[in-house]
């Protein structure tokens, strides 16, 4: 691997060159390479632009690609847990370095913000590259980190300003937690903007729970400029009044009998899957959890009334399953049985049959 050193003075490579090469770092393990690498992008970049602009290409074109890729790589089945762990916390490490490695520009007139995870929320990187970007606009920001309840949330608001709350999630089945978020936030009267991946494309969750949306770090700070409505017509509100669809009772319903829809389903599946009979526990502990996952994935859609949200997630998962040598067909007998016990519940069918049709239509089948 070419050493960022071996560099200087004949200029950087490009950033299309420094994403292979702190990829080749951040999958050796060598947490020190990487770090040399981005500290001397930033300098070098620096010269052409400004501290904070080279910093921000640093984290948005090199940084969160390489965390991207740890994703695709994992789902293809290239890198296991422990070294998708490693390269998180070597990306982690490279955030600091590039904060530590350049000043924020802080400007008082841009104002404050928090920028936190919703509760159950591990996924923290996203937002933390979210706010060190704001920090290098010139935004004041708290940085709260991963799941944060929402009561906490709102405590925290009480004793400290903020002109606006920024909230991430990347997991879709935390939405119902995130919409109690913004509208506990709203109530208190702070404005919401909230962002990452579980809220659908185009941030179209994060609409229908009345908050404001962006796609990324720069995208924030256009729509923090222009200014957030304020939350007065937003508030007081109880969230079922977003989603009048809640009214049919189905998604209460699947969520209190989540664990009787589990093991019901997993006794189905090993009647109609019969390879699972010669399962050891650790693989049975597996499925019983692929299962859980599929009826909270089932109750979030039911949530937000989207079969699409229900459709990506199976196809994903029969990706994942393919891609450790499991058939994408074993989901069936797991979508059939959850058709079966819910029968009397229209919502909740369509949906599974949506995903069936997604299932055996494409090339999963
Ligand atoms: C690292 C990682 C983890 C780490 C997180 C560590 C950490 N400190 O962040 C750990 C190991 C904890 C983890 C756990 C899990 N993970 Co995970 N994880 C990832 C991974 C590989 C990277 C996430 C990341 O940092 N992405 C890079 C950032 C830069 O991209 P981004 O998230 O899209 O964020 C950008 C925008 O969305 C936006 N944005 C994000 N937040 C916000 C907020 C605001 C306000 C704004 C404006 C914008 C914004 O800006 C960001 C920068 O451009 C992803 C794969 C992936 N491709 O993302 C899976 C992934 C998110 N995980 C996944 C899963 C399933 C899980 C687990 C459920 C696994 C399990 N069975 O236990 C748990 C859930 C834990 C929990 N309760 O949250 C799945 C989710 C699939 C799905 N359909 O739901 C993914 C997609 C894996 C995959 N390859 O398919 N994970």
């Amino acid at each position: 691997m070419t050493s960022p050193s071996a560099t200087e003075g004949t200029g950087m490579p490009s950033f299309s060159e420094l994403r292979g090469q702190l990829w080749q770092a951040v999958s050796d393990v060598d947490e020190t390479h990487a770090v040399a690498l981005v500290r001397c992008a930033v300098e070098a970049h620096a010269a052409g632009s400004s501290p904070q602009k080279a910093a921000e290409r640093v984290l948005l074109e090199l940084v969160a690609p390489a965390q991207e890729r740890v994703g695709v790589e994992w789902a293809a089945n290239t890198v296991s847990i422990a070294q998708e762990h490693a390269a998180t916390a070597i990306d982690e490490r490279c955030i600091s370095a590039v904060a530590d490695a350049c000043p924020a520009g802080l400007e008082p007139e841009r104002g404050r913000v928090t920028v936190a995870c919703v509760d159950g929320e591990w996924h923290a990187l996203p937002a933390r590259l979210v706010a060190e970007v704001l920090r290098l606009r010139g935004w004041h920001v708290d940085y709260l980190g991963a799941q944060v309840p929402a009561e906490h949330l709102v405590m925290y608001l009480h004793r400290r300003f903020s002109d606006a709350v920024l909230l991430s999630s990347s997991i879709p089945t935390y939405l119902p937690v995130a919409h109690t978020a913004i509208s506990s936030c709203q109530t208190a009267g702070i404005p919401v903007l909230a962002g990452g991946a579980a809220f659908g494309p185009d941030g179209c969750y994060a609409r229908l729970m009345q908050a404001h949306w962006a796609a990324d770090a720069v995208d924030a700070d256009a729509v923090l400029t222009r200014g957030l409505e304020g939350p007065a017509a937003r508030a007081a509100r109880l969230v079922d009044a977003d989603l009048p669809h809640l009214g049919d009772q189905e998604y209460t319903m699947v969520r209190r009998t989540r664990r009787q829809l589990v093991k019901q389903t997993l006794a189905d599946v090993e009647e109609g899957f019969p390879a699972m009979r010669e399962y050891s526990e650790y693989q049975r502990e597996r499925t019983a959890e692929d299962i859980d996952h599929i009826v909270n994935h089932l109750a979030t859609a039911l949530y937000v009334d989207d079969p699409a949200l229900f459709t990506r997630f199976i196809v994903w998962t029969a990706d994942v399953l393919t891609a450790r040598g499991v058939p994408a067909y074993s989901l069936l007998p797991a979508l059939g049985s959850l058709h079966r016990q819910l029968n009397d519940f229209p919502r909740s069918t369509g949906i599974l049959t949506t995903a069936r049709g997604a299932l055996t239509a494409g090339r999963h089948a």
